[in-house]
C-alpha cells in the first residue's frame, strides 16, 4: 500500500460565474475560506505544483473561479478529480454580513453546482474561533446534499506552538491541520477527498505518521 499521489495537474479555466463555469462532468473539490487563508497554497501542496494555483501575500490573490483537472495515482489506479480554487471571502472593508462579503456569483456556484462533492473550508490555525468562519459554516450546512461532504482544514500550523497545537487539537478534535510551508498534513486530506468521490477508505497500515 502507498499514499495516494497526484500525478497530473493542470489549470483548465478561469470562470466569472456558474454560467461559464466548465460541464458539470467531473466530480469537483472546491477550497474555500477568508482571503489569504492558503486555499491556492494548498491546492499547490496537494498537487505538489509550485504555482499552479498563483498564491500570494497580498489579499484578493484569486478573483476568478479557477478550474484544474489532476489525477490521483493509488494502488496502480488512476482516479481523476476536478479542484476548484475559489476567490477569498472576508476582504472587502465592509463586512457585515456573509452576503455583502462573498460575491454573488461565488454564492450561486457553491449552492447551484451539481458537480461538487467535497467543500475544503480553510481556517487560519490562528484564528480557529473566528465568526465569519463560523457563519460560513453553518451557511453551507443549510444547502449541503447529502451526496457532498464538509471538511474543515486548518491552515499555516507552523505559526502555532506545542502548546497552541495541543489547544487546537482539544476545541477540534479530529480536526485536519496542514503546513503549506512545511508541506505536512496533507495526506489525510487526500483520503478525505477519495474516500468522499470514491468511497476508498484509508486502510490501517497506510495511516501516515503526523510529521511535525
Ligand atoms: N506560514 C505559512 N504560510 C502560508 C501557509 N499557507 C499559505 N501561506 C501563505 O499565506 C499567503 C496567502 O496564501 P494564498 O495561498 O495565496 O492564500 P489564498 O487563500 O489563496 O488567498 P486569496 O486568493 O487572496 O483569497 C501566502 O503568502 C502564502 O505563502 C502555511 O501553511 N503556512
Ligand atoms: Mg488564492
Amino acid at each position: 500500500m502507498s499514499s495516494p499521489r497526484i500525478v497530473e495537474a493542470s489549470f483548465i479555466k478561469s470562470a466569472q460565474s456558474i454560467a461559464d463555469s466548465l460541464p458539470e462532468d467531473m466530480s469537483e473539490v472546491v477550497f474555500l475560506g477568508r482571503s489569504n487563508v492558503g486555499k491556492s497554497s494548498t491546492l499547490n501542496s496537494l498537487t505538489q505544483r509550485k504555482n499552479l494555483a498563483k498564491s500570494s501575500a497580498t489579499p484578493g490573490k484569486t478573483q476568478l473561479i479557477n478550474f484544474f483537472e489532476t489525477r490521483y495515482l493509488y494502488n496502480e489506479e488512476n482516479y481523476p478529480v476536478r479542484f476548484v480554487d475559489l476567490p477569498g471571502f472576508g476582504y472587502a472593508k465592509v463586512s457585515k454580513t456573509l452576503k455583502e462579503v462573498w460575491q454573488k456569483n461565488l454564492v450561486e456556484f457553491i449552492q447551484h453546482r451539481v458537480s461538487i462533492r467535497l467543500f475544503i473550508h480553510l481556517r487560519d490555525a490562528r484564528h480557529p474561533h473566528a465568526k465569519i468562519d463560523d457563519d460560513v459554516k453553518a451557511y453551507i450546512s443549510e444547502f449541503i446534499r447529502p451526496d457532498q461532504r464538509y471538511l474543515t482544514v486548518f491552515t499555516k500550523i507552523d505559526k502555532l506552538n506545542q502548546k497552541e497545537r495541543n489547544k487546537l487539537k482539544r476545541d477540534f478534535p479530529g480536526s485536519i491541520t496542514v503546513s503549506n510551508l512545511k508541506k505536512n498534513g496533507h495526506d489525510r486530506v487526500h483520503y478525505e477527498i477519495l474516500d468522499t468521490i470514491f468511497a476508498i477508505e484509508q486502510t490501517a497500515q497506510d495511516l501516515p505518521g503526523e510529521k511535525k
